[in-house]
């Protein structure tokens, strides 16, 4: 019998605004792609406080949720469904550490995000970190999909 290929998994990447302002969006677009996942859809969007409460509902009640939220209004985001096998934990190694001083240079917020010594870490982009948070996040950004 032929080899079975593993199945194809998609995920949830947002260029957040500091990497739209910063005109950053079709170099994270460009590194997804250059790894060999497909994109199968990307649109801009603005969010808003009610589709953040869900995206970010593990934040909750954190230090940092605030800031985050505000942040995540403060310009239009890139939400982005890619698609390959292994992606979703592919693109979070794409990504490199939450913390971008930390952040392996090589990945996404490594060479590309610092620390600007604001109250949330401005680190570009988004991955989600499970197949569940990909289905989910995916159905909040994408509800057609
Ligand atoms: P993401 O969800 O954005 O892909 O990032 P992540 O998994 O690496 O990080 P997570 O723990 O899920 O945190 C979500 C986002 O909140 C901001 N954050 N700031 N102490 C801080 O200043 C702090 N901690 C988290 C970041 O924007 C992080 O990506
Ligand atoms: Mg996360």
């Amino acid at each position: 019998a032929e080899p079975t290929t593993p199945a194809a998994e998609r995920t949830l990447v947002l260029v957040k605004p500091d990497g739209v302002r910063r005109g950053l969006s079709g170099e994270v677009l460009r590194r997804i792609e250059a790894k060999g996942y497909t994109l199968a859809a990307v649109e801009l969007k603005s969010a808003t406080p009610e589709l953040l409460a869900e995206h970010y509902a593990e934040h909750a009640g954190k230090p940092f949720y605030g800031p985050l939220v505000e942040f995540m209004l403060s310009g239009p985001i890139l939400a982005v469904v890619a698609e390959g096998q292994g992606v979703i934990a592919g693109f979070r190694s794409l990504a490199g550490a939450t913390n971008p001083t930390e952040a392996a240079p090589g990945t996404i917020r490594g060479d590309l995000a610092r620390d600007w010594g604001l109250k949330v870490q401005q680190n570009l982009v988004h991955g989600s970190d499970s197949v569940e948070s990909a289905e989910r996040e995916i159905a909040l950004w994408f509800p057609h999909l």
